[in-house]
């Protein structure tokens, strides 16, 4: 349920309504947009009298919200969501951002060296996995906690804040100086997981799962956000259909319709939903026409040889043409 607040308003009615709702056994989220103040309601509505809130002096309307995600909902909070990291990065609300660098952390000079070209090239936060959710079990399973720490050498080295993924809520201590926590594809719906980030500080990447639904994305952002942490940044990165040209297919229209479902920041990943490096800058561009807020690119010092993902990563040159590339179509677009 949404209260639209009329526009005199003050702080002591805000308060008391606050209380009145918190008695009723509804938390009620203020936004406070540039020309409207909007409490979203969460909870067991069903016992609120609409007709007794509109009454009130200082409520212009109330209005039921039918879709299950709340807080996520841009109805509940019209602006954009900024992320802002800790060294001033902002996500979201027109500020574009690269996350880049190789699938998966293989040493100190790899993951050092990708830091700085992605880096040199625009990238404001190094990607790098260091436990990697693996098809088989007989697959390079990423370096685990040594490459934790080869990705905190690499933030030591070059300032960028790093994002990489957590598999295990037991690995969440080693994660304290991970900027960005990653929530795989393949743990969309790891609820035990997603409650436990919403106790978290940190922001969450949470990428689409392969077979999931826009909104069954959003209810697992909704997840992490009813625990308290409203930092939800979300990725996609290309879902499963009958087309097996490209890895999987990458589902631009999700763009703009997160968009206008939710004030959620998000990215597009088209190394991962292509799975063809050649096909990445095209799509890249894709992303950024379509209004993405930022994209999360694999970058490998040496593709041929990457230990994972070589096939749909691309050089540290190639990826400096794609940013110059992007880089000139956003000018255009403001323009
Ligand atoms: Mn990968």
């Amino acid at each position: 349920m949404i209260v639209v607040l009329k526009q005199g308003a003050n702080e002591q009615q805000i308060e008391n309504l606050t209380r009145w709702f918190r008695a009723k056994g509804v938390e009620p989220d203020i936004s406070q947009g540039t020309d409207v103040t909007i409490m979203g309601l969460v909870g067991d509505v069903s016992k609120i009298d609409t007709e007794l809130i509109e009454a009130l002096d200082i409520v212009q309307s109330v209005k039921r919200v039918s879709e299950p995600f709340k807080q996520a909902n841009r109805k509940f909070h019209p602006d954009d969501t900024v992320i802002t990291l800790a060294n001033g990065t902002k996500i979201g609300g027109g500020n574009f951002v690269y996350m880049a660098g190789p699938c998966s952390v293989e040493s100190e000079e790899q993951i050092i060296y990708c830091a700085q070209r992605v880096k040199a090239a625009g990238a404001q936060v190094l990607r790098g996995g260091a436990f990697k959710p693996r098809t088989s079990p007989y697959s390079f399973q990423g370096m685990g906690e040594d490459g934790i720490k080869l990705l905190l050498e690499a933030k030591k080295e070059t300032g960028l804040p790093i994002v990489t993924e957590l598999m295990a809520v037991r690995h969440l201590d080693m994660f304290a100086d991970v900027d960005i926590i990653q929530v795989g594809a393949r743990n969309m719906q790891n609820f035990d997981l997603l409650k436990e980030l919403g106790h978290c500080n940190k922001p969450i990447l949470l990428k689409r799962g392969l077979a999931n639904t826009i909104q069954e994305w959003l209810m697992s952002a909704e997840y992490i956000m009813a625990g308290g942490n409203h930092n939800v940044i979300l990725c996609e990165r290309g879902i499963r259909t009958f087309e097996t040209y490209t890895r999987n297919t990458l589902d631009l229209s999700a763009v703009p319709a997160v968009h206008e479902l939710s004030h959620l920041p998000i990215i597009v990943d088209p190394s991962h939903a292509t799975g063809l490096s050649r096909m990445v800058p095209t799509m890249a561009m894709g992303a950024a026409a379509v209004g993405a807020d930022g994209l999360m690119i694999e970058v490998h010092n040496d593709p041929p040889r990457a230990k994972c993902d070589g096939a749909q990563s691309i050089t540290p040159d190639q990826f400096d043409q794609l940013t110059a590339g992007v880089n000139s179509l956003l000018a255009a677009m403001k323009g």
